[in-house]
């Protein structure tokens, strides 16, 4: 972690705007809790990543939150692409402070520089290469810092660095901690995958419980999230011997049919304030 902080400081002296990747369904949460000190007076671009996946009216007023605050930020989805097409404009815009500042200063105008940061999971790979598409032209003379790092020309001339910064996510807040295991940020085995599920289960029972109901045809929601593992288990025939419902492979189960948005478009951090 040590290097790879050291070779993000590094990259950052590179460009002019960072792209900050967070989870549409937990844009506090994905958020690593230093990062204002990490980039210090640096333009920032917030992108919320798996838009599909949250709930969109809920998008919606983060994307105010942020709006308010003075940091421009979108939503996309980098399965399909959708709301990526701004991103070169806006990475355009962002750096025109420090390249006229550059000008003034006698220096030739130069291309607008971006990199993508994040944590684990979030989507960084994907999200770079729905931006490249098919347009990838490298320019290969002037790498980045480490070797095999490479500089992408998108639209406007704007150009990214094709290697992401890995930022860590914040673990001390159980709530935290449980949010990044739902959605997959934090390997589920850091915890008891039942503990997470059972989470999971207990915020939907207070929050949306339809698709839940719908999709384990429940007639309601038992108080106890261990209960309603136990019902997931018996209607999807995971059994143990002597025909025991296995709790554990039914918090597997819920989780990834969550993550695949299998019970609905969910947003588990709210904007407040
Ligand atoms: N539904 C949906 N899934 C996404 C989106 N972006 C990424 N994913 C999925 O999220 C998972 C992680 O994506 P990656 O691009 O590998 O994430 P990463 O940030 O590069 O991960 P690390 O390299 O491990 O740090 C993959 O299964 C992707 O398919 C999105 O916008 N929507
Ligand atoms: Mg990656």
């Amino acid at each position: 972690m040590a290097r790879a902080r050291r070779l993000l400081r590094e990259n950052l002296k590179l460009v002019d705007v960072v792209i900050e990747l967070l989870d549409a369904r937990i844009p506090v949460s994905s958020r690593n809790p230093q990062i204002a000190a990490i980039l210090g007076h640096m333009p920032r671009l917030v992108v919320l990543n798996k838009a599909d996946l949250a709930d969109g009216a809920v998008t919606l007023r983060w994307l105010e939150w942020f709006s308010i605050r003075g940091t421009p930020a979108i939503a996309v989805d980098s399965t399909t692409g959708k709301g990526l097409g701004e991103v070169p404009l806006l990475v355009e815009e962002l750096s025109n402070g420090k390249i006229q500042a550059l000008v003034s200063r006698g220096r030739r105008p130069r291309s607008p520089r971006c990199m993508v940061v994040g944590i684990p999971n979030v989507g960084k790979s994907l999200f770079i290469n729905a931006l490249v598409g098919r347009r990838v032209t490298r320019t290969g003379n002037r790498p980045g810092v480490t070797r095999g790092q490479q500089w992408i020309r998108l639209a406007r001339g704007v150009e990214l660095l094709d290697t992401p910064g890995v930022l860590w996510p914040k673990f001390d807040d159980r709530q935290i901690a449980l949010k990044l295991a739902v959605t997959g940020a934090i390997k589920e085995e850091v915890f008891d995958v039942e503990d997470v599920a059972a989470w999971l289960v207990g915020w939907l029972k207070e929050h949306c419980p339809r698709p839940l109901m719908e999709r384990y045809r429940l007639e309601e929601v038992p108080a106890h999230g261990r209960q309603v593992l136990e019902l997931i288990a018996r209607r999807r025939g995971l059994l143990g011997a002597g025909g025991v419902p296995d709790t554990g492979r039914a918090a597997i189960h819920l989780l990834k049919e969550f993550r695949a948005g299998k019970l609905g478009r969910v947003t588990l951090d709210e904007p407040c304030g």
